[in-house]
């Protein structure tokens, strides 16, 4: 489904006067809020062809209806978002669930509607019905090389989608570790893995990446072969330069401090990117800054100072990517507010006095730091996304359009009710 620019325009010409009213609380500080727009107009975040379905949970699914059915329409659901926000530019794909059978076509597609193939990702968490090995004990860190080999050739296989597609980074996350005690030699398991890694990064192309997702728990439950940072920053070190760890917010120990994880894996130069996404428990998969804005933000303030510090490019230096889904929500309207909330912590990042906030810190003056930064996060910069938004041709408000547009119902009316997207 194709959203009209007139739709667009009317939006935005009904809500002009109100929007402009926000914006001129900035008059003062034209330099900074300009600055910030412009930074706002280049952030891409990628949206997960997994999230566009109505997520599952293990006690079941409640499909909204109008479900992507296919790898097109997931492409066609993420072009729609795109065309509202102008920031979702790219889509992630997790094979096998979106095998692209001709993939010209399926670039093709996505270069109408303005987007690019972000990250693929390798699926060794689930057996397919046309496997011959099961990964019940694991895959990369099986104790039978066949099933090594087997995760392997799978790993390989996704590179080369990503590859006919225009893809740069390949990002592994491995269910694999062990559920009791005893199970597992850990020793084995992590060197098994490093092996079986070490040919799956021999065959990335020259110019790829390979982000190694860490995970402390889930589904195995008492050790995870990749379960922390420290354990990726391991393995993507022993591979080699075009190895990074990926943080994805659901995946620590309870009141992990993410931010110091990142502030350190960044230094390193092996922060690879994220799979953004908010949780009170654990890896709820919940709509970014829904529960913790502030870490968001905090997390955001890390990135901000280290990668000025390296001067890396905000935009393409590390890899943006969502990773969340849900099951009360519809998935559109959902990953809209995620993309908003990754935007507005980014903003509200970047309006941190630095050089205050060094002077505070070399001071020792802990009240004053804490000030500075309270002083960012406190500020409301839904007026500076907005007009981001309006400049490059969003709707001022994404998530209004998409309602007023009756656009579930529509889908609705073109897939069907029952239509349910794969994944998990
Ligand atoms: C695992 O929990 C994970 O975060 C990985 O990124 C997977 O690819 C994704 O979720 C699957 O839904
Ligand atoms: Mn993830
Ligand atoms: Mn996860």
């Amino acid at each position: 489904m194709q959203l009209d620019t007139n739709s667009i325009d009317n939006h935005n010409q009904s809500r002009l006067n109100a929007h402009k009213n926000k914006l001129s609380y900035w008059a003062d500080e034209v330099e900074k809020a300009e600055a910030t727009i412009q930074k706002l107009i280049d952030f891409q975040i990628a949206i997960p062809s997994w999230a566009l379905g109505t997520g599952g949970t293990r006690f079941g699914r409640f499909a909204g209806g109008g479900e992507p059915r296919n790898l097109e329409e997931k492409i066609a659901d993420v072009g729609l978002l795109h065309a509202l926000n102008r920031s979702s530019g790219a889509i992630s794909l997790h094979i096998p669930w979106d095998i692209p059978t001709d993939p010209k076509a399926i670039q093709e597609l996505a270069g109408q509607y303005g987007l690019a193939f972000d990250a693929v990702n390798s699926n060794t968490f689930q057996d397919q019905s046309d496997q011959s090995l099961s990964y019940k004990f694991g895959s990369l860190q099986h104790t039978d090389a066949a099933v090594r080999q087997q995760a392997i050739d799978h790993n390989i296989e996704v590179i080369r989608h990503g590859e006919a597609l225009g893809s740069k980074a390949l990002t592994v996350w491995l269910s694999d570790g062990s559920s009791f005690p005893g199970q597992l030699n850990f020793r084995k398991a992590f060197q098994r893995t490093l092996d079986s890694l070490g040919e799956i990064y021999a065959a990335l192309p020259s110019d790829w990446k390979m982000f190694v997702e860490y995970k402390a728990f889930e589904p195995n439950f008492y050790s995870m072969t990749v379960g922390d940072w420290g354990s990726s920053f391991l393995y993507a070190s022993k591979l080699g330069p075009k190895a990074y760890t990926l943080v994805d917010l659901g995946h620590h120990l309870p009141n992990a401090n993410i931010e110091q994880i990142v502030a350190i894996l960044l230094n390193e130069g092996k922060l690879g990117g994220f799979h953004f996404n908010d949780s009170k428990y654990g890896d709820d998969d919940l709509t970014a800054g829904s529960i913790k804005p502030y870490q968001l933000f905090l997390i955001f303030n890390e990135l901000i100072e280290g990668m000025d510090a390296r001067g890396m490019n905000h935009a393409s230096s590390l890899g943006w990517m969502i990773d969340a889904s849900h099951n009360v929500k519809d998935p559109l309207e959902d990953l809209l507010q995620s993309v908003e909330a990754i935007q507005l912590a980014y903003a509200q990042a970047l309006l941190v006095d630095r050089v205050a906030l060094e002077e505070a810190r070399e001071a020792n003056d802990v009240a004053q730091a804490q000030e500075i930064l309270q002083d960012a996060f406190r500020t409301d910069v839904r007026p500076l996304v907005a007009e981001a938004r309006l400049r490059v041709g969003g709707a001022l408000q994404p998530l209004a359009l998409y309602r007023s547009l009756n656009m579930r119902q529509q889908l609705i009316g073109e897939r069907g009710a029952k239509a349910v997207a794969t994944g998990l």
